[in-house]
């Protein structure tokens, strides 16, 4: 019978599947199975450090040890009443809980729902009612802000609607009556084998749904993408091939773990599967992270532009030294400027790899040995034989090699559709089940992409994706507010900002200051804040009366080009 979760979602059609697990793309293993079957070739090397923990005391766990806990706590989750096929939305900062958790949600066939640390109560509230969670992890504090609190309201509107048992799991010093303590959660196991025996006898198939990924969002809410464990482990593992993750790998994950990237390309997933070890730190501020790789060896890591860019700054200051060990920078989630990326080599002494990935699936990475041109000009090629990529245009319609496109995929780690939203799939796949990613690329002679714009409504704001309808929304909130539209300024450093273009009603002013400060009310993630307002009496429409983007996007450039020589 299929599992509430399957019967939302989008299924490969039955040729394709059989085509994917006849050229070995699907294992048929789930990946917490995967994951216990490293631990016993090697269980006593080094799996997860997380050098922060416990006031700087720090975790360390081998194979052996974190599949012993994760198999306990995933039995611990059972014995909570939580069962396989839940959702549990998962906001945690990077560290050994993270980790832990979502290997015994993976052991366990309860299904994760990657949200982000930034992310607030709007956010958070959506995200569990639309999966149906029957709880959330958080830290008790982060960065000032009380997430258990948090926690604790939407746990009371939920039972207050719906009269469910409703968990809130904690990671922190300060667990509040009523919150379940994950540190004792994912505390050592006292019965291994039972644990295994049991978890072992129910494990999930392997084309359940392993875990949801959030969509980089371009539509008012954001979207779920449910990521299968065939799917997936085909993600992390040929990933970890194409990075050189093997048993010998220290990968470092200082983006927030729950995205795509250092989750699973080839991230933390890949490089325990590798038989590697994860490094985890709850932020890519280069100091710490500098002499993390020192004192960790770290080999391998990933970062977005706007971080790589820092990184280097701070090695001009303080030299590159510290990252004696360091092999592979993966850069990814936003375009990386060629200049940028010349850089990499000389400035961090680590090989660069391009990155464009997308949550929905397909993988583009530059090859390790591809000469320095490719590297630095093109964000790399797909994956895996299997991905299918077209250029379109307008049309739908193939154009020639070296122009410019709107790219479609299908392919082994891509899936159909998204989660319970048949509306938003009409649009974002095409029948034949492409995925139009919005992305606007060319293809080289060679076969490599080069991302070249987009033709969707979402604002990339250093890799954290916007959606301007979301935001618009929110504004219209404000009854002084018109109309409202809200697009990407360029930034030197984050590549692009949100930018406002506001129409007041007629008598009205509308503010930076108030927008933020409703934004705020409503309890969005801060990244999400425009950073600057344009006051106008109309806004561009093009010529079937849309509100022309392309327009504010050129006009908010001049502005700034005006200024800058000011
Ligand atoms: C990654 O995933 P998402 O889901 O946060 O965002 C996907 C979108 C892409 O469609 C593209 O618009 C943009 O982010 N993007 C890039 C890029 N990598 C992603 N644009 C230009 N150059 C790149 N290198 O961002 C993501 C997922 C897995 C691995 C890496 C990144």
């Amino acid at each position: 019978m299929p599992t509430p979760t399957a019967e939302n979602t989008v299924p490969w059609p039955d040729a394709a599947v059989a085509r994917y697990v006849a050229d070995g793309y699907w294992a048929g293993v789930p990946l917490g199975t995967l994951l216990q079957e490293v631990a016993d070739r090697m269980p006593d090397a080094p799996a997860l450090v997380d050098p922060v923990a416990l006031d700087g005391v720090g975790v360390r766990l081998t194979h052996a040890e974190l599949a012993a806990r994760a198999d306990a706590a995933a039995v611990r989750l059972l014995e909570l009443g939580i069962a396989a096929g839940d959702r549990i939305v998962v906001q945690l900062g990077n560290g050994w809980e993270f980790v832990v958790l979502t290997l015994a949600c993976l052991r366990a066939g309860i299904v994760p729902v990657m949200a982000l640390p930034a992310h607030r109560r709007a956010e958070l509230a959506y995200l569990a009612r639309h999966a149906e969670a029957v709880a959330i992890a958080v830290p008790d504090v982060m960065r000032d802000f009380d997430h258990q609190a948090l926690g604790h309201e939407l746990a009371a509107e939920v039972r207050a609607a719906t009269g469910a048992d409703w968990h809130v799991l904690v990671a922190g010093d300060d667990i509040a009556p009523g919150s379940v303590d994950l540190r004792a959660l994912c505390g050592p196991s006292q019965d291994a084998k039972a644990d295994r025996a049991r978890l072992d006898a129910a494990a999930p198939a392997p084309r359940d749904v392993a875990v949801f990924l959030l969509s980089g969002g371009t539509t008012g809410l954001p979207k779920l993408i449910a990521r299968t464990h065939d799917d997936y482990a085909y993600n992390a593992r040929a990933s970890a091939e194409v990075a050189a993750v093997g048993t010998d790998a220290v990968y470092l994950v200082s983006l927030p773990a729950g995205h795509n990237f250092p989750l699973a390309c080839p991230g933390i997933l890949g490089a325990l599967l590798a038989g590697g070890r994860v490094v985890t730190l709850p932020s890519p501020e280069p100091a710490r992270a500098f002499a993390t790789v020192a004192s960790e060896g770290v080999t391998h890591t990933a970062v977005v532009p706007a971080v790589a860019a820092r990184w280097m700054e701070y090695a001009a200051e303080n030299g590159s030294a510290a990252l004696a060990s360091l092999r592979v920078l993966q850069v990814g989630g936003a375009r990386l400027a060629d200049e940028l990326a010349y850089k990499v080599k000389p400035v961090l002494t680590a090989t660069l790899q391009q990155v464009f990935g997308m949550a929905e699936g397909l993988l583009n990475y530059t090859r390790l040995d591809d000469p320095d041109d490719i590297v630095c000009t093109t964000q790399g090629r797909p994956m895996c034989p299997a991905d299918e990529v077209r250029i379109v245009d307008a049309f739908d319609q193939d154009v020639p090699d070296a122009q410019p496109g709107m790219l479609l995929t299908r392919g082994p780690y891509t899936p159909r559709g998204y989660y319970k939203a048949a509306e938003q799939n009409a649009r974002a796949f095409t029948t034949d089940g492409w995925y139009r990613s919005g992305d606007i690329c060319r293809r080289t002679a060679e076969g490599n992409l080069i991302v070249e714009g987009r033709d969707k409504d979402m604002i990339n704001r250093g890799g954290e994706k916007i959606s301007a309808e979301e935001v618009e929304n929110l504004v219209y909130q404000l009854p002084a507010v018109s109309q409202v539209a809200a697009v990407a300024m360029p930034d030197r450093r984050l590549g692009e900002r949100v930018c406002l273009y506001v129409v007041p009603r007629p008598g009205e002013t509308v503010t930076l200051d108030e927008v933020r400060d409703l934004m705020e009310k409503i309890g969005v993630a801060r990244f999400k804040l425009p950073e600057r307002l344009v006051v106008v009496d109309e806004l561009a429409s093009t010529k079937v009366g849309k509100i022309d983007k392309k327009a504010l996007r050129n006009d908010i450039t001049a502005r700034l080009a005006t200024e800058a020589t000011v």
